[in-house]
This record gives structure tokens, sequence and C-alpha cells, in this order.
């Protein structure tokens, strides 16, 4: 039995989010419709996208929806793409229907224990090396969210004895209400998005409402190095009990790195967690997101040792920093991931040589200055894509870096940065913006990356 009492749900969005909302409520007996914006989508070639909607006569509407259509619905579960300013969604609202994220409709029929992660970076490195610290201790594990698989998908499918990982963005947080993680973890936050969010304070508000159902007998994991979530665990806002990390200080109740040693210090007991030379991840900023792992996996009751047995069988996810290959002598990295100014600089200090550099896409509304500004000789040229190139070109004059160019297609960008890396040097994909507008993801923008590399004559 599911704590979900409402009989007829539109769905907005007929994405991965709206058409698993769809399927989990048909499943359960409840009544649901889809709407899209895209009028170019055919609601048979929708349906046809999931084994539960195929021959379900799931109604789909395209475009828009009359007040009277409306008025059937009790509900509204909002894909996380789709601006709560979007017409359709005011509409709804003036209407008076609530409207709840896919993560808050899945949350109404999951059990078990939860684990919430969020933050601008980082997620979903924590998220997956979180997923293998639980699967080393617990039998019934799903890994879902922001990172690919909806929530909606198996939330009707666990058990009390199940445990779900959820990589949670700042668009599925923001219509959460009682959504309940049994720990949380915000990493950081630095700007992204706010060409939706508008500014940093929503944005962090977005970020905060991970922690709305807990309890102080629950944790929330902080980055004590962050200005913003530094200050939401000081602050006496965050319901649960703060655990804290830390690159620079210790800690008396979290992690903190002490020479090269990762020190975990959870409920009155210190001890060493491992070497953090035993990572097969690069860059302070993996640093962080082992020891955020680690603490939601203390937090867990899971042991320190298994917990760093985990981290040291760990590699890269796919598109962060990950090693493409080397030609030549010039090594080839993929940070497709690398979606935002911040994400971008963590790739950039990761390199150990001269960088040939990738950059730009679409347009949050980000400012590049600090990407720039981290350049500092180790990136010798930026090849520039999409529709910030401009924009990023301007900011280089600003800041004085000449040395950059534009390219029209991803392929031709490798091509110029293959013929100016030496032997011993790198080339870096780490745009610092999202693929949209010239690829449908940054994991097809990476796919390609590599493919490309992989083709390149020696
Ligand atoms: N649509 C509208 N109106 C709009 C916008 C979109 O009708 O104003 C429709 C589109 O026509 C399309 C559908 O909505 O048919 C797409 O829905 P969606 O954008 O919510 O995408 P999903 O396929 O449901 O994927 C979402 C996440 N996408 C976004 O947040 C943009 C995926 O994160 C996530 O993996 C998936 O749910 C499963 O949980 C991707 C992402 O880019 C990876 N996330 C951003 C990021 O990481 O920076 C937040």
């Amino acid at each position: 039995m599911s704590n979900d009492t409402y009989k007829n749900t539109l769905i907005i969005g007929a994405g991965k989010s709206g058409i698993s909302s769809a399927a989990l409520l048909l499943r359960n007996g409840a009544k649901a419709s889809l709407f899209d914006g895209n009028t170019d989508l055919n609601p048979d070639d929708i349906r046809a996208r999931s084994l539960t909607l195929k021959d379900s006569g799931i109604p789909v509407f395209l475009g828009d929806i009359t007040s009277e259509e409306l008025s059937a619905f009790d509900r509204v579960v909002v894909s996380p793409g789709v601006p709560l300013t979007e017409p359709i969604v005011v509409k709804c609202r003036e209407a008076g229907l609530p409207i709840i994220s896919e993560i808050e409709l899945a949350g109404l029929y999951a059990k078990g224990r939860i684990i919430g992660i969020t933050g601008t970076n980082g997620k979903t490195t924590t998220t997956m090396l979180t997923g293998e610290i639980m699967k080393s201790a617990f039998d019934d594990v799903y890994v879902v969210g922001n990172i690919g698989d909806p929530f909606t998908d198996i939330a009707d499918r666990t058990t009390d004895e199940s445990v779900c990982v959820i990589e949670l963005s700042s668009f599925q947080l923001e219509t959460v209400e009682k959504f309940h993680a049994n720990v949380s973890a915000i990493l950081n936050l630095t700007p992204d998005h706010l060409d939706r969010h508008l500014t940093m304070e929503n944005y962090d508000k977005a970020k905060q409402r991970i922690t709305r159902g807990q309890s102080k007998s629950e944790y929330c994991v902080l980055n004590a190095d962050d200005p913003y979530t530094s200050k939401f665990a000081s602050s006496g806002l965050c319901p649960a009990t703060p655990l804290l990390f830390s690159c620079v200080e210790k800690q008396e109740n979290g992690a903190y790195l002490s020479g090269n040693d990762i020190m975990v210090s959870f409920e009155g007991k210190e001890e060493k967690l491992m070497d953090s030379k035993d990572m097969n991840l690069v860059g302070l900023c993996n640093i962080q997101n082992v020891m955020a792992a680690a603490l939601i996996g203390l937090a867990s009751g899971i042991p320190a040792e298994k917990i760093a047995d985990c981290v040291r069988k760990f590699k890269a996810v796919s598109h962060r920093i990950e090693y493409s290959g080397t030609k030549r002598g010039v090594r080839f990295y993929n940070d497709s991931k690398g979606t935002n100014p911040d994400s971008a600089i963590q790739g950039i200090r990761a390199m150990d040589a001269p960088t040939c550099l990738i950059g730009g896409g679409y347009d949050k509304k980000i400012p590049f200055d600090e990407w720039v500004k981290c350049f500092d000789g180790k990136v010798k040229k930026l090849v520039l894509l999409g529709q910030t190139a401009q924009q990023i070109a301007q900011t280089c004059d600003k800041y004085g870096f000449k040395d950059y160019c534009f390219a029209d297609s991803l392929e031709e960008a490798i091509d110029i940065c293959y013929a100016a890396a030496e032997d011993g040097e790198c080339v870096l994909l780490s745009p610092a913006c999202a693929s949209w507008g010239m690829f449908k993801n940054y994991e097809v923008r990476g796919d390609l990356f590599k493919e490309y590399v992989a083709s390149l004559e020696e």
C-alpha cells in the first residue's frame, strides 16, 4: 500500500521522468494522463516507450490543454526539465491543482532507506560511490534519480529492506514537500542553472529542500569549505544533524584531510579512513566526494574499513575527468560533465601538463570569469563551441587570455587541439556549459569525444 491518495494525475513532460511517473501510477491502479509542450511528438511513440503504457490508451495532450480538460485532474506531476514558470504549470496552479515533482511522487511509494545526494558538482561520482558502499552492506540497493533512471521506475518495487541512493538536481527538489531522506548530502553550491533559478538564493533554497522531511536524529552531510553549505550547517535551519567534511580544517563530527590521510570522526570515534593516494580518482574535488560518501556510509551504520575497501575499488565515472586515450603522446580527457564553470575548474586543476581545452555550449546565464582566471598558464589553447562562444571570448579578452579560436563542431575542435598539443601535453573537453542546443545531453557529447579521439591517427 502506498501513501498516495490522488485519483487522476496530469503529468507534465513526456520524457524519462514523465513516462516512468505515468507507468508507476497505472501499475498501482491510479489514473494518469501525459502532457508535453512539443507538438511534434507522436502520442503512440510516447506510449510505446513503456511496456505499461504501450496498450494502456493513456491520454496524451500535446501543446495545450483546455480548462475543462484540466478539471478532470486532482494533481500535477511536473518533470524536472519543465520550469515552474511555463504557462501550462501556471495554468495548473491557477486551477488550484497541487504540483509535485516526480521525486515527491516516487517518495509516496518508496519503502526502506532513502539517501538523497545533491550539490552543484560531484553528485554523480558521490552517488555512484555511495551506491557501491551501500551494496557492500545491503542486498537490495537502487541507484537512481538525476543520474539516469528515474526514482519512479523502482519506487513501488522497494521493501523495508531496500536502500535507494538518489542523485537529486535542484529542478527535482524545487517541488518536493514531504520527500524524506534518511541521510541527505549537499556537496557544494556554485553558480549553475541561473537561467531557471535566477538568483543563487533561489538555487540554494531549492537544494536545501532535500532536508525537508528530516529530523535531528538523522544526518545531513555538508561541505565545510563551501560558503553556502557551511552557512546552512550553522544557520540552525537544517532540520537534520550536520556532518561536515573539509579539505582544510579538522572536523569534530565529520571528515577531514590530515596530510594525505582522510580522517573520519563519527559519533565520538575518530579513525583514519584511508590514504587519499590509494584512490583511483584525481583531484581535490574527488577527495571531497569520497569524504561525503564515507560519511553517508558511516551514517548508515557501515564500518570505515568496508567503506575504504569500496573507495579503493572505485573508478572514475564516465564523462567526469575520464581518461580517453593517448595519441602521439597527447593524453585526452573527457570531462563533458563539466557543465558549469566551477565543475570545469576542477577539470583544469586535475590536469598535470599544458592543456588544450575545449569549452562552450548552452547558455545558462552564468559568468565565465572564475573559469578563465583559473587557466593560469596551464591552458595553452582554448577552442570554443556553441551559443556561449562569443561571451567566453569576451571574458578571455577581459583577462588577457589571447590563444582562443572558434570551431563549428566538436570534431573540428578536437582536430585543432590535437594539432596544437605536443608530446606529454593534454587535451581536455571540459566545456563549462551544458550540451543542450548542440547535443541531446552531456553523455552524447562525451561519447562523441571518445569515439573521435579513438579514430585519430597517431
Ligand atoms: N518539456 C515540456 N516543456 C518544457 C520543457 C520540457 O513539455 O518547458 C518536455 C520535453 O518536450 C520533453 C520532456 O519534457 O519531452 C523532457 O522532460 P525533462 O526535461 O524533465 O527530461 P527527462 O527525460 O524526464 O529527464 C530528467 C532529467 N532532465 C532534466 O532535468 C533536464 C534528467 O537529468 C534525469 O536523468 C532524468 O529526468 C531521470 O531522473 C539530466 C539533466 O540534464 C541528466 N539534469 C540537469 C543536470 O544534471 O544539470 C539538471
